[in-house]
Protein backbone atom coordinates (compact mmCIF):
# COMPACT_ATOMS: atom_id res chain seq x y z
CA UNK A 1 0.00 0.00 0.00
CA UNK A 2 2.86 2.21 1.01
CA UNK A 3 2.27 6.01 0.25
CA UNK A 4 -1.43 5.42 0.07
CA UNK A 5 -3.68 7.43 2.65
CA UNK A 6 -6.37 6.18 5.42
CA UNK A 7 -8.01 7.34 8.21
CA UNK A 8 -7.19 6.78 12.14
CA UNK A 9 -10.98 6.66 13.58
CA UNK A 10 -10.91 6.59 17.05
CA UNK A 11 -13.61 5.68 19.34
CA UNK A 12 -14.32 5.55 22.82
CA UNK A 13 -16.10 7.26 25.64
CA UNK A 14 -15.92 10.79 26.62
CA UNK A 15 -12.60 11.28 28.49
CA UNK A 16 -10.76 7.86 27.37
CA UNK A 17 -8.10 9.58 25.46
CA UNK A 18 -8.66 9.85 22.25
CA UNK A 19 -7.85 13.27 21.29
CA UNK A 20 -4.61 13.28 23.56
CA UNK A 21 -3.89 9.68 21.24
CA UNK A 22 -4.41 11.61 18.10
CA UNK A 23 -2.35 14.49 18.90
CA UNK A 24 0.18 12.00 20.04
CA UNK A 25 0.31 9.61 16.88
CA UNK A 26 0.19 13.35 15.14
CA UNK A 27 2.98 14.63 16.17
CA UNK A 28 4.90 11.14 15.45
CA UNK A 29 3.48 11.33 11.83
CA UNK A 30 4.55 14.85 11.46
CA UNK A 31 8.42 14.07 12.53
CA UNK A 32 8.36 11.21 9.87
CA UNK A 33 7.17 13.89 7.35
CA UNK A 34 3.62 12.77 7.13
CA UNK A 35 0.90 15.11 6.28
CA UNK A 36 -1.50 14.99 8.48
CA UNK A 37 -4.81 16.64 9.88
CA UNK A 38 -7.39 15.48 13.18
CA UNK A 39 -10.99 16.14 12.77
CA UNK A 40 -12.35 16.55 16.47
CA UNK A 41 -15.15 18.19 17.74
CA UNK A 42 -13.58 21.48 18.27
CA UNK A 43 -13.07 21.59 14.65
CA UNK A 44 -16.55 19.99 13.17
CA UNK A 45 -19.19 20.05 15.98
CA UNK A 46 -18.52 23.86 16.07
CA UNK A 47 -18.41 24.34 12.72
CA UNK A 48 -19.66 21.90 9.52
CA UNK A 49 -21.89 20.29 12.45
CA UNK A 50 -23.29 22.91 14.45
CA UNK A 51 -26.97 21.90 13.49
CA UNK A 52 -26.35 18.74 15.04
CA UNK A 53 -27.22 17.46 19.14
CA UNK A 54 -26.52 14.31 20.70
CA UNK A 55 -29.63 12.21 19.55
CA UNK A 56 -29.50 8.85 18.20
CA UNK A 57 -30.21 10.58 14.74
CA UNK A 58 -27.73 13.43 15.03
CA UNK A 59 -25.19 10.88 16.20
CA UNK A 60 -25.83 9.38 13.40
CA UNK A 61 -25.66 12.17 10.96
CA UNK A 62 -22.74 13.82 12.84
CA UNK A 63 -20.74 10.80 12.22
CA UNK A 64 -21.79 9.89 8.53
CA UNK A 65 -20.30 13.55 7.57
CA UNK A 66 -17.42 13.44 9.21
CA UNK A 67 -17.00 9.50 7.32
CA UNK A 68 -17.32 11.69 3.87
CA UNK A 69 -14.93 14.50 5.10
CA UNK A 70 -12.73 11.66 5.98
CA UNK A 71 -12.94 10.25 2.35
CA UNK A 72 -11.93 13.72 0.85
CA UNK A 73 -9.00 14.29 2.82
CA UNK A 74 -8.11 10.39 1.72
CA UNK A 75 -8.40 11.70 -1.80
CA UNK A 76 -5.98 14.71 -1.02
CA UNK A 77 -3.33 12.41 0.45
CA UNK A 78 -3.86 13.57 3.83
CA UNK A 79 -3.85 11.05 6.99
CA UNK A 80 -6.43 11.59 8.49
CA UNK A 81 -7.22 10.77 12.54
CA UNK A 82 -10.41 11.44 13.93
CA UNK A 83 -11.52 11.91 17.68
CA UNK A 84 -15.15 11.39 18.22
CA UNK A 85 -17.09 8.79 20.59
CA UNK A 86 -18.79 7.09 17.76
CA UNK A 87 -21.28 5.28 19.89
CA UNK A 88 -22.94 3.09 17.19
CA UNK A 89 -21.55 0.07 15.64
CA UNK A 90 -23.70 0.58 12.76
CA UNK A 91 -22.50 4.39 11.90
CA UNK A 92 -18.97 2.69 12.17
CA UNK A 93 -19.64 -0.03 10.26
CA UNK A 94 -21.23 2.98 7.56
CA UNK A 95 -18.14 4.66 7.38
CA UNK A 96 -16.12 2.07 6.89
CA UNK A 97 -18.00 0.84 4.02
CA UNK A 98 -17.17 4.68 2.76
CA UNK A 99 -14.12 3.66 2.40
CA UNK A 100 -11.50 1.19 0.30
CA UNK A 101 -10.55 -1.56 1.86
CA UNK A 102 -7.90 -0.69 4.44
CA UNK A 103 -8.30 2.31 4.65
CA UNK A 104 -10.19 2.37 8.11
CA UNK A 105 -8.21 1.74 10.82
CA UNK A 106 -10.51 1.60 14.03
CA UNK A 107 -9.22 2.04 17.14
CA UNK A 108 -10.77 1.94 20.16
CA UNK A 109 -9.85 4.01 23.26
CA UNK A 110 -10.24 1.55 26.23
CA UNK A 111 -10.94 2.66 29.44
CA UNK A 112 -14.00 1.82 32.02
CA UNK A 113 -16.48 4.18 32.55
CA UNK A 114 -15.78 4.32 36.27
CA UNK A 115 -12.12 5.82 35.33
CA UNK A 116 -13.19 8.73 32.70
CA UNK A 117 -15.82 9.60 35.16
CA UNK A 118 -12.99 10.22 37.61
CA UNK A 119 -10.87 11.60 34.94
CA UNK A 120 -13.93 13.92 34.03
CA UNK A 121 -11.58 16.95 32.27
CA UNK A 122 -14.54 19.15 31.69
CA UNK A 123 -16.61 18.13 34.51
CA UNK A 124 -19.32 16.83 32.18
CA UNK A 125 -19.73 13.23 34.05
CA UNK A 126 -21.19 15.52 37.17
CA UNK A 127 -23.29 17.63 35.18
CA UNK A 128 -24.55 14.30 33.60
CA UNK A 129 -25.33 12.63 37.11
CA UNK A 130 -27.24 15.55 38.16
CA UNK A 131 -28.84 15.69 35.27
CA UNK A 132 -28.22 18.43 33.53
CA UNK A 133 -26.77 16.91 30.51
CA UNK A 134 -29.13 14.53 29.08
CA UNK A 135 -27.90 11.45 26.59
CA UNK A 136 -24.66 11.30 28.04
CA UNK A 137 -23.01 8.98 27.05
CA UNK A 138 -22.37 6.22 29.24
CA UNK A 139 -25.06 7.02 31.80
CA UNK A 140 -28.14 8.19 30.08
CA UNK A 141 -26.72 7.05 26.28
CA UNK A 142 -25.57 3.93 25.18
CA UNK A 143 -21.69 3.05 23.98
CA UNK A 144 -21.07 0.06 21.56
CA UNK A 145 -17.59 -1.10 22.16
CA UNK A 146 -15.73 -2.41 18.83
CA UNK A 147 -15.78 -6.43 18.69
CA UNK A 148 -12.80 -6.76 16.34
CA UNK A 149 -10.58 -3.13 15.95
CA UNK A 150 -7.67 -3.01 14.00
CA UNK A 151 -6.18 -1.43 17.24
CA UNK A 152 -7.29 -1.13 21.07
CA UNK A 153 -5.36 0.70 23.77
CA UNK A 154 -6.11 0.60 27.27
CA UNK A 155 -5.88 3.93 28.30
CA UNK A 156 -6.05 3.13 32.46
CA UNK A 157 -2.48 0.75 31.56
CA UNK A 158 -0.72 2.89 28.91
CA UNK A 159 0.62 6.57 28.52
CA UNK A 160 -0.42 8.37 25.16
CA UNK A 161 3.11 8.46 24.56
CA UNK A 162 3.28 4.12 24.68
CA UNK A 163 -0.21 4.05 22.71
CA UNK A 164 1.04 6.11 20.40
CA UNK A 165 3.99 4.04 19.78
CA UNK A 166 1.79 0.86 19.29
CA UNK A 167 -0.28 2.69 16.77
CA UNK A 168 2.61 3.38 14.72
CA UNK A 169 4.38 -0.46 15.03
CA UNK A 170 0.95 -1.29 13.77
CA UNK A 171 1.01 1.04 10.45
CA UNK A 172 4.93 -0.14 10.00
CA UNK A 173 3.79 -3.55 10.62
CA UNK A 174 0.74 -3.36 8.11
CA UNK A 175 2.89 -1.79 5.44
CA UNK A 176 1.18 1.65 5.65
CA UNK A 177 4.33 3.41 6.42
C1 LIG B 1 -21.61 12.79 24.94
C2 LIG B 1 -21.25 15.07 24.92
C3 LIG B 1 -22.59 15.28 25.19
C4 LIG B 1 -23.45 14.16 25.34
C5 LIG B 1 -21.63 17.22 25.03
N1 LIG B 1 -22.91 12.92 25.20
O1 LIG B 1 -15.35 15.05 26.42
P1 LIG B 1 -15.76 15.86 25.28
O2 LIG B 1 -17.13 16.60 25.54
O3 LIG B 1 -14.83 16.78 24.64
O4 LIG B 1 -16.34 14.84 24.24
C6 LIG B 1 -17.74 14.81 24.19
C7 LIG B 1 -18.17 15.36 22.87
C8 LIG B 1 -18.80 14.21 22.06
O5 LIG B 1 -19.04 14.61 20.75
P2 LIG B 1 -18.86 13.55 19.57
O6 LIG B 1 -19.10 14.29 18.31
O7 LIG B 1 -17.58 12.85 19.73
O8 LIG B 1 -20.06 12.53 19.87
S1 LIG B 1 -20.69 11.45 18.87
O9 LIG B 1 -19.59 10.77 18.20
O10 LIG B 1 -21.47 10.55 19.73
O11 LIG B 1 -21.56 12.16 17.90
C9 LIG B 1 -18.26 15.82 25.23
C10 LIG B 1 -19.28 16.65 24.50
O12 LIG B 1 -19.11 16.40 23.10
N2 LIG B 1 -20.66 16.30 24.82
N3 LIG B 1 -22.82 16.63 25.26
N4 LIG B 1 -24.75 14.29 25.62
N5 LIG B 1 -20.75 13.83 24.80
Amino acid sequence: RGHNSFVLWFTGLSGSGKSTLASCVEEKLFSMGIATYVLDGDNVRLGLNKDLGFSQQDRTENIRRIGEVSKLFIDAGIVTLTAFISPYKSDRQLVRSLLEEGEFIEIYTKCSIEACEKRDPKGFYKLARQGKISDFTGISSPYQPPRQPEITIDTELQSADEGADDIIQYLIKHEYL
